[in-house]
């Protein structure tokens, strides 16, 4: 791979490492709060990302490519409602998303057909991960304030596992 790209490689290595970082201090909010599902939908939202950084991480070495890591930012975000923090998920998810696509279009630009192939896999997992987090959001407002049924969901997200991803 080129030099530039490398260089969006690494860039997009700390931004999964970022969304490992920022969904693990999420998850210490509903931890807290006793509500073990939705600390559980975070844990493994935390193992999906840093399974995402690792795949680009491999994918640089399997190109001959170095290995650059930068500092982690600390993670930002407002302690709100549930509903609230799930907006702020989905409105990360969409940065993610917007970087994914500008680091494509590097693939692009650079003529690299394999890079291109292989970030189809992220492209299409954040349309995944944009549906799911949008689905949470539609069924916490459908909830508003029932108790009984945010329990029910809190119950579903438990149920939530880890897969590990075949990337590429
Ligand atoms: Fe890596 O998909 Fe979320 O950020």
């Amino acid at each position: 791979m080129n030099e530039k790209l490398v260089q969006a490689f690494n860039a997009q290595i700390n931004a999964e490492l970022y969304s490992e970082y920022l969904y693990l201090a999420m998850k210490a909010v509903f931890e807290e709060q006793h509500l073990t599902g939705f600390a559980n939908w975070f844990n493994v939202q935390v193992q999906e990302e840093h399974a995402h950084a690792l795949g680009l991480y491999d994918y640089v070495h399997e190109r001959g490519g170095k290995v650059t890591l930068d500092a982690i930012a600390k993670p930002e975000f407002k302690e709100g409602s549930i509903v609230e923090i799930f907006e702020q998920v989905l409105k990360h998810e969409e940065l993610v998303t917007s970087k994914i696509n500008a680091l494509a279009d590097e693939a692009d630009n650079a003529k690299d057909r394999a890079a291109v192939s292989f970030l189809d896999w992220y492209v299409k997992e954040q349309v995944e991960e944009e549906a799911s987090v949008r689905q949470i959001i539609s069924n916490l407002k459908l909830i508003g304030d029932d108790k009984k049924a945010l329990l029910m969901l809190d119950r579903e997200l438990a149920t939530r596992t880890f897969v590990q991803p075949v990337i590429g």
